[in-house]
């Protein structure tokens, strides 16, 4: 009896800082994670680049503890990455033929993009063609997930880069518009092996984040969607006066740069500003998970980190599939210029924060 209490407090001693972690951060207790594709691993890069996980860990920090509102931008991202030829980085590449350049990439964030590649240079630089463009966006959107609060899980890495980007034709047949019905939404996500629940939880991305006006005004004119509560309507109204106004707003009124729950909460009352969004109240294929996520924030996340695993394995590359590219915004076919260029086109994408340089 005592001996038993003694072992238990010391392992209460042991475990001490990982229990204070689990209150402060809700963490999937692993035993139900999607198993890694072929190819993929946990610590893929534990030998080859042992600083990997991290340097994405202090970089990310050094961004986003100043301001965590950067978080949405890679989160989504990421999205967009998975969603179109697979997480394979292509959203990355910086061409005027290629992903970025489409309609829905119109309003990704280019600080976001910046924030990618100067982790990237800083892995190039302690370990050369060793770590994907891939995989550092899949290291810091799960980063970013956890800075604004969400939950925290490891993540499998192995992810090659694409040797090409996607047209934008194929951008716009990929990815999901705000304007999509239940029915719509259900059949994107299934194409890429994602089913209904993971449908309700990973759009429960949009608890962080900004959204412009473009993005919902469809339901606010020609009439007003008769889902959306009224004060909040008449708000949007004001902020979106016309179409030639168009401002970002926050996508979460509740908790604008807290990755929680209130999301949920907000669809229940009328509360959210997309089609796609609204959508999942709708549905009795989606309507019961909404609700438990509404009422339960640790369902959500542990729903969350499952889905979000899932979703960042769709189609992925690996073994000698692709390659590594060298700049994430350029394919190394034609990074043949000088070495100057690239380190100009690194530095010139975003200013180094001051808190970088304390990582
Ligand atoms: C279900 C289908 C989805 C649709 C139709 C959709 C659509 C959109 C749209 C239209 C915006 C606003 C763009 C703007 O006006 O600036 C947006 C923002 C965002 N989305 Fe989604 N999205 C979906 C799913 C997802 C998923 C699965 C994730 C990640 C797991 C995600 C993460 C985000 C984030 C974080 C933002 C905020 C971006 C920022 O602040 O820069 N979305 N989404
Ligand atoms: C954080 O950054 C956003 C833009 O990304 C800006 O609108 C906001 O004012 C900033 N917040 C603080 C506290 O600096
Ligand atoms: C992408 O490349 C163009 C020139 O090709 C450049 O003007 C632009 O600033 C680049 N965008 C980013 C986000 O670096
Ligand atoms: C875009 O790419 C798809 C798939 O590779 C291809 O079938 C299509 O012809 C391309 N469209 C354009 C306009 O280049
Ligand atoms: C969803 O939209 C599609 C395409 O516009 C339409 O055919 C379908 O009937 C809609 N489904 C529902 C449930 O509204
Ligand atoms: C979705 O897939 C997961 C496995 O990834 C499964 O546990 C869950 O029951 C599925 N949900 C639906 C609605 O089919
Ligand atoms: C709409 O939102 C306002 C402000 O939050 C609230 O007072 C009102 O009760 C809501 N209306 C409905 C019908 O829920
Ligand atoms: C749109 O609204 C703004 C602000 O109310 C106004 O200044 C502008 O003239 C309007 N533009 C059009 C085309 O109506
Ligand atoms: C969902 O609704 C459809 C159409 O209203 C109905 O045919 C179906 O039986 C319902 N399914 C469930 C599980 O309630
Ligand atoms: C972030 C980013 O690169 N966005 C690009 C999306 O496409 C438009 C239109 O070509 C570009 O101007 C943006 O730079």
């Amino acid at each position: 009896m005592q001996m038993r209490t003694c072992v238990s407090l010391w392992l209460m001693l042991l475990l001490a800082p990982s229990l204070m972690f689990l209150l402060v951060s809700p963490i999937a207790d692993g035993t139900d994670l999607p198993p890694p594709v072929a190819g993929l691993s946990y610590g893929f890069y534990s030998t080859s680049c042992p600083k990997a996980e991290s340097t994405v860990k202090q970089i990310m920090k050094s961004f986003l503890t100043p301001n965590v509102s950067q978080a949405a931008g890679v989160i989504r991202l990421f999205f967009h990455d998975c969603f179109v030829q697979g997480c394979d980085g292509s959203v990355l590449i910086n061409d005027t033929q290629g992903e970025q350049p489409s309609i829905p990439n119109q309003t990704l964030r280019a600080s976001a993009l910046a924030i990618v590649e100067q982790i990237k240079a800083k892995l190039e630089s302690i370990c050369p063609n060793k770590v994907s463009c891939a995989d550092v966006l899949a290291l810091a959107a799960r980063e970013a997930i956890r800075r604004a609060k969400g939950s925290h899980f490891e993540i499998p890495t192995g992810r090659r880069d694409g040797l090409n980007f996607a047209n934008s034709t194929t951008v716009l047949r990929n990815l999901p518009a705000p304007s999509f019905n239940s029915s719509q939404l259900l059949s994107s996500f299934s194409s890429k092996g994602l089913n209904a629940t993971d449908l309700v939880a990973l759009s429960g991305a949009h608890t962080v984040g900004l959204a412009h006006c473009s993005s919902f005004s469809n339901r606010l004119r020609p009439t007003v969607d008769p889902r959306l509560n009224t004060t909040f309507a008449e708000s949007l109204i004001q902020t979106c006066p016309n179409s030639s106004i168009n401002v970002a707003v926050n996508m979460d009124i509740v908790t604008p740069n807290k990755f929680d729950n209130k999301y949920y909460s907000n669809i229940v009352n009328g509360e959210v500003l997309f089609d796609s969004d609204a959508t999942l109240l709708d549905d009795n294929r989606t309507q019961a998970t909404v609700k438990k996520f509404a009422a339960n924030d640790h369902d959500f996340h542990h729903q969350f980190t499952i889905s979000f695993i899932k979703m960042s394995m769709i189609e992925v590359l690996t073994g000698n599939q692709g390659n590594i590219r060298k700049v994430c915004a350029i394919l190394n076919s034609k990074t043949t210029s000088t070495a100057t260029t690239i380190d100009s086109y690194v530095a010139t994408e975003l200013d180094t924060p001051s808190s970088y340089a304390t990582m």
